[in-house]
């Protein structure tokens, strides 16, 4: 938006033609959104204690977990400002992906918000009730998904990693197909929220990657070279995935071990759906369970244990679920837990590039 104000009242000056190039704003958004996140960071957090937004502990976690009470919460209060201030900076404001996405943002920010209110002012862990949730989540994504869905340019071929011709047509099927991706990304990123920076990293990996897909989708040349579909507008996205990453990067810095802040409901639910949003928007959905492969298995984790936990009375797969307690409760030190999970995220995402040239 910034720079069409530029142009507005300089459009004769020659180097200003460097905003119109993709790259160089994806670059400039995400340096804006480190710089918000780096510099406000220490006073939101001091904001945060103040207000004795501090986490509450479940006794029956792992015991380590103990000494974070008291840790303040709702750090994405940070991020998503960072990300809405950055992105609306350097998009093109006509662009209706972008809306989209920052819709998304503030949406299942707000679901995530009202969770964390409820725990940090009760001062219990539970928050909004299950099934509230999980209906403010359906109802954000399916009108993100019928706004998709009605979009007279919108294409419901599913593209199906590795096979380049093979890209069946879901029609209606799509809509819950898309709701599904949107919210089990939301829920499953809440899910591996549980050790310090173990859910940003993999966010920034994983918006890292959708950055390079968003590009190349949105340009014909290599959409075309890469015979990917070719998604005019959708380079777009690109620069918001820049904000995603510079963002992300900032709030690290904070939650990195040992963590002077967690994200709170408020930024795993919302960045975990933005994440669905991205991959669906950008036509890259399957790809999206190896991006964000992590994910997928701390969120299979779960369902394994439950199942397994109810059909057996009380027996259980893992020592705990989700499966970062496992390794934890087996001794492993939550550095050492978080490094090696990264690791795991970093691998997978980087095979999903392998499927631009598989095919
Ligand atoms: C929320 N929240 C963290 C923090 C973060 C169905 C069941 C598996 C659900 C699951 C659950 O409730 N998950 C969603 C996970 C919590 O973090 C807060 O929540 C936000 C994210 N939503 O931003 O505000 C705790 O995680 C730790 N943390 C860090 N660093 C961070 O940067 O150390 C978080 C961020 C924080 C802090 O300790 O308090 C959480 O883990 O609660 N439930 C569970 O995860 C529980 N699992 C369980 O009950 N498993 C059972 C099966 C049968 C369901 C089993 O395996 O036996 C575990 N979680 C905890 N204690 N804390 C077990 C008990």
């Amino acid at each position: 938006m910034l720079y069409k104000l530029f142009y507005y009242f300089h459009a004769d000056v020659s180097w200003l033609n460097v905003f119109r190039y993709i790259t160089f704003r994806t670059i400039l958004s995400s340096l804006t959104a480190l710089v918000i996140c780096l510099v406000f960071g220490p006073w939101i957090i001091r904001k945060l204690r103040a207000m004795q937004v501090g986490q509450q502990i479940r006794e029956d976690g792992p015991p380590d977990h103990l000494s974070k009470a008291g840790t303040p919460t709702m750090g994405g209060c940070l991020i998503l400002p960072a990300i809405v201030l950055a992105t609306l900076f350097w998009v093109d404001p006509l662009n209706a992906y972008i809306w989209l996405v920052v819709f998304v943002v503030i949406f299942f920010g707000a679901v995530g918000f009202a969770d964390d209110y409820l725990k940090v002012s009760k001062k219990n862990s539970r928050g909004l009730r299950p099934g509230a949730k999980f209906a403010f989540q359906v109802v954000g994504g399916l009108l993100v998904v019928l706004i998709l869905y009605f979009h007279p340019e919108f294409d419901t071929h599913l593209n199906i990693p590795f096979f380049k011709n093979v890209s069946p047509d879901l029609g209606m099927g799509y809509i819950p197909f898309a709701l599904f991706i949107i919210v089990g990304a939301s829920n499953a990123v809440n899910l591996t929220d549980g050790l310090d920076g173990l859910a940003i990293s993999p966010l920034i990996v994983a918006f890292a990657s959708y950055l390079v897909f968003a590009y190349l989708a949105g340009n014909v040349k290599t959409a075309t070279y890469l015979q990917i579909p070719y998604l005019p507008g959708v380079g777009e996205i690109s620069v918001l995935c820049g904000a995603l990453v510079g963002a992300g990067l900032g709030f690290l810095w904070y939650n990195a071990y040992p963590a002077e802040v967690f994200m709170g409901d408020v930024g795993s639910l919302s960045l975990g759906a933005v994440l669905g949003t991205v991959a669906v928007v950008t036509k890259h959905e399957l790809v999206l369970i190896l991006v964000g492969g992590l994910f997928v298995f701390e969120a299979l984790s779960v369902i394994f244990q439950v199942a397994y936990f109810k059909l057996t009375g009380g027996q259980r797969i893992f020592r705990m679920a989700p499966i970062h307690h496992h390794f934890e409760l087996k001794g492993w030190p939550e550095p050492k837990v978080i490094v090696r999970f990264w690791i795991v995220a970093i691998i997978l995402a980087l095979l999903s590039f392998s499927t631009l040239k598989l095919r």
